[in-house]
């Protein structure tokens, strides 16, 4: 049985997931518009990947009897200055995210939720794989660079990772 306390604030990290889910879905939308379809299709993935990330918290709050909230959204933006701000703003999302994740985990050793801490490992080693992969991506963008065929590269590259990441 979660408490009032656990339950609230795995409904407020259901808001986090659903925004991430949103925020990916917006730079996915850039991307496409501007012909960049291997980073379209990667952030489209991704966009996907957090919105199955809140649905196991409704999943999980729900069995455990409380009651999982639809969220309220806060709006994305629809423009960016360029795709390499797109994969910095995704990490920071991503490091975001995982602090309050971390934050949400020291809560339940507090309350001594042992059944929420554990749930919470698997949110534990996702974001540290999330954050692994947009980082792999900058990286990729300071080797390659955007220059001449630098984007068609990275592009490219990205599609490909896309292939490879599941979550
Ligand atoms: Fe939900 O995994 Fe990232 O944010």
């Amino acid at each position: 049985m979660l408490s009032i306390k656990i339950e609230s604030a795995l409904n407020k990290q259901i808001a986090q997931e659903a925004f991430a889910s949103y925020y990916y879905l917006s730079m996915a939308s850039w991307c496409q518009n501007k012909g960049l379809d291997g980073a379209a299709t990667f952030l489209y993935k991704q966009s996907e990947e957090e919105r199955a990330h809140m649905l196991k918290l409704f999943a999980y709050i729900n069995e455990t009897g409380g009651h999982a909230l639809a969220p309220e959204v806060k709006k994305s933006p629809d423009n960016f200055k360029s795709v390499v701000d797109i994969f910095k703003l995704a990490l920071k999302q991503e490091q975001q995210n995982t602090k309050s994740i971390n934050t949400l985990v020291e809560l339940c050793l507090k309350e001594k939720d042992y059944s929420t801490f554990n749930f919470l490992q698997w949110y534990v080693a996702e974001q540290h794989e999330e954050e692994m992969v947009f980082k792999n991506i900058l990286d990729k963008v300071d080797i390659i660079g955007i220059e001449g065929k630098g984007l068609y590269l990275i592009d490219k590259a990205i599609a490909k990772l896309s292939l490879q990441v599941e979550g």
